[in-house]
């Protein structure tokens, strides 16, 4: 184990700055840390202490990774890509779009630079989809803190298939059987992002209806039959016919259609 991790090399922020400099990114000013509890702890520091837009975090290793609903988010040191961004909206309204809005604009950049076909499960799981069953190889957690936004994203790099902490996990290597440059691949990401967020943040309707079309032809749950863990513990079986104007899931059950704002979802065909 110890020989992998030897091979693999912390974030190069001058190589960062140059992906950063030759694309039109939001976002320019990187704090790069070796280890820390969570990207989304120093991205709520930057907050508190009115650090100036335009900067996010990124981490070689976080001790206490978050997934959502007090989940753990794992990964051996420099083996994959943890960031942070804060995010400014304009308005209060639709707020529950953001999750799928990042979700997209990482679809977008990873679907560029593999080239594979990889989907957005909703909220805004990653997944690579083989013989009808989907690998997890980026999550998204979206905090809010008073009027603003934390995305913190967590990318599978180039872990092997037993550094995985999970059976139907993967990573990008995993998928590509090759490296990128991680530096690459988070500036992508950053680009597409910019320009997603600025056209939603300006626009006068939220979501625009290019971010819903775009967003639907990628989810890959919409129209499957699904099972859907609610955070209370209850579990459903529905049909996923649509996503809502608030960014719920819009689902049909024995009983009726019904809208859930948070769910853990398992396709089942
Ligand atoms: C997520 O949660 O998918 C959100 C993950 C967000 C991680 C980023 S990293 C940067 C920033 N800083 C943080 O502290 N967090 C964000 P959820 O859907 O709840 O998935 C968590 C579940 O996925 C866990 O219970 C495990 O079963 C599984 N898991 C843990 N680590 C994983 C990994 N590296 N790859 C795939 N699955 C993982």
């Amino acid at each position: 184990m110890t020989e992998i991790f030897k091979n693999r090399a912390p974030l190069d922020a001058q190589l960062l700055e140059q992906e950063l400099l030759l694309r039109q990114c939001l976002w320019q000013n990187a704090i790069i840390k070796d280890e820390v509890t969570s990207t989304n702890d120093i991205a709520r520091e930057l907050v508190a202490s009115n650090t100036e837009e335009g900067t996010f975090v990124l981490a070689n290793f976080q001790t206490n990774g978050r997934g959502r609903q007090n989940r753990n988010w794992e990964a051996p040191k420099n083996s994959s890509i943890f960031i942070s961004i804060v995010l400014k909206p304009n308005s209060e309204n639709n707020l529950g779009w953001i999750p799928l809005l990042v979700g997209l604009a990482l679809h977008k950049s990873l679907e560029a630079e593999t080239r594979k076909d990889i989907k957005i499960k909703w909220p805004n799981d990653l997944v690579l989809v083989e013989n009808n069953q989907e690998f997890k190889f980026a999550g998204i957690l979206i905090e809010k803190i008073n009027n603003l936004v934390i995305a913190g994203i967590g990318i599978n790099f180039d872990q092997e298939r037993n550094e995985l902490p999970v059976s139907n996990a993967s990573s990008l290597k995993e998928i590509l059987q090759s490296r990128l440059s991680k530096e690459a691949v988070i500036a992508a990401f950053l680009t597409e992002l910019s320009a997603r967020w600025l056209e939603e943040n300006n626009a006068s309707t939220w979501p625009t209806p290019s971010l819903v079309r775009d967003y639907k032809t990628n989810c890959i749950t919409l129209n499957k039959k699904i099972e859907a863990q609610l955070p209370g513990g209850e579990v459903i079986e529905a049909l996923a016919v649509d996503i809502s104007q608030s960014g719920e899931i819009v689902v049909k059950t024995s009983d009726g259609t019904r809208s859930l704002s948070s769910a853990d979802i398992h396709l089942i065909s």
